[in-house]
């Protein structure tokens, strides 16, 4: 039977620590502040939000909030954004996806000041996350690392498969495995015999976003299983990508949804605004 990695006390440790980190900040008169934006009134990206909002009140971060009607047009956005971006009190800037369909996503991001886009999804922040310079990193790929580290698993030499091949988790995930010295499989929707391929790996990675989707028959014995997949079942549950009773029992370890990789997601968005902070008043991170 796996491990089960606890994403949940592993992200609280980190809170902590991150709350160390403001709290030393303070005493030179910097409170790190974090500015979240969200269009429209999608339920699930309330849920985001708010989880946001309370981590930062754990950290000791303050929280800038900005929700904006779904007609809020693209100009009034990055209008916002550039006097955050001038804002010194603001010193990461979020504007949680997805956005409207009116807005363009790649608009907003690039609106964004590096130094303060604290998801690292600024073309800035690629660059550097690819090559291997980056002081803030993307949360959710950053998280699972946290978490791969925390169970004692070093990937160096391991097979890495990556199901998914988004920008805000199967790229950039793929990457940090790659600097941890792991070798990297990237499957996505058209990648043939997918079942083979996930059976070579050592650490297995699925960010699909649909339930059910790695079942047992895919998992090398032992292997580390994450479940990057937040799936909302129609009692409003959350599942992830895995079906966790068949594979538990073969992998080495496995990480919960809930539970899990989420928890990371939002500790690792603590951390990055504490280094953006950092960055912002020429303090070594
Ligand atoms: C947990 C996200 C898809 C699309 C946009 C804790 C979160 C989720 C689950 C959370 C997510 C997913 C976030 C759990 C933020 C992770 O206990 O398992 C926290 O708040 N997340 C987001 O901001 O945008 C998303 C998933």
């Amino acid at each position: 039977m796996a491990i089960i990695i606890d994403g949940k006390a592993v992200s609280a440790a980190i809170k902590q620590r991150v709350a160390q980190q403001a709290a030393a900040l303070q005493k030179q008169n910097i409170q790190p502040g974090l500015a979240v934006i969200l269009v429209g009134d999608d339920p699930a990206s309330q849920i985001y939000v708010n989880n946001k909002k309370k981590a930062c009140e754990v950290c000791g971060i303050r929280s800038f909030s900005y929700s904006l009607p779904a007609q809020t047009t693209q100009d009034e956005l990055l209008e916002l954004i550039g006097a955050l971006n001038q804002n010194p009190d603001v010193n990461g800037i979020l504007v949680q996806l997805p956005v409207p369909r009116h807005i363009q996503p790649d608009a907003v991001i690039n609106a964004i000041d590096p130094l303060k886009d604290v998801d690292a999804f600024h073309p800035v922040n690629v660059g550097k996350i690819m090559q291997g310079t980056a002081s803030l990193l993307p949360c959710t790929p950053a998280g699972v690392i946290e978490l791969i580290d925390s169970a004692g698993i070093d990937p160096a030499g391991k097979d890495c498969v990556v199901i998914g091949r988004s920008n805000i988790v199967g790229k950039p995930m793929a990457m940090l495995m790659m600097h941890r010295n792991a070798t990297v499989t990237i499957c996505h929707s058209k990648t043939q015999n997918l079942t083979a391929k996930c059976r070579q790996a050592d650490i297995l990675i699925s960010s699909v976003g649909k339930p059910h989707f790695v079942t047992a028959d895919m998992i090398k014995p032992g292997a580390v299983v994450i479940d990057v997949g937040i799936n909302r079942q129609k009692d409003g549950k959350l599942c992830g990508d895995v079906e966790f009773e068949a594979v538990a029992p073969i992998a080495g370890a496995i990480t919960p949804v809930p539970g899990g990789v989420g928890p990371m997601t939002i500790a690792m968005l603590m951390q990055n605004t504490v280094t953006a902070a950092k960055l912002q008043n020429h303090i070594a991170i």
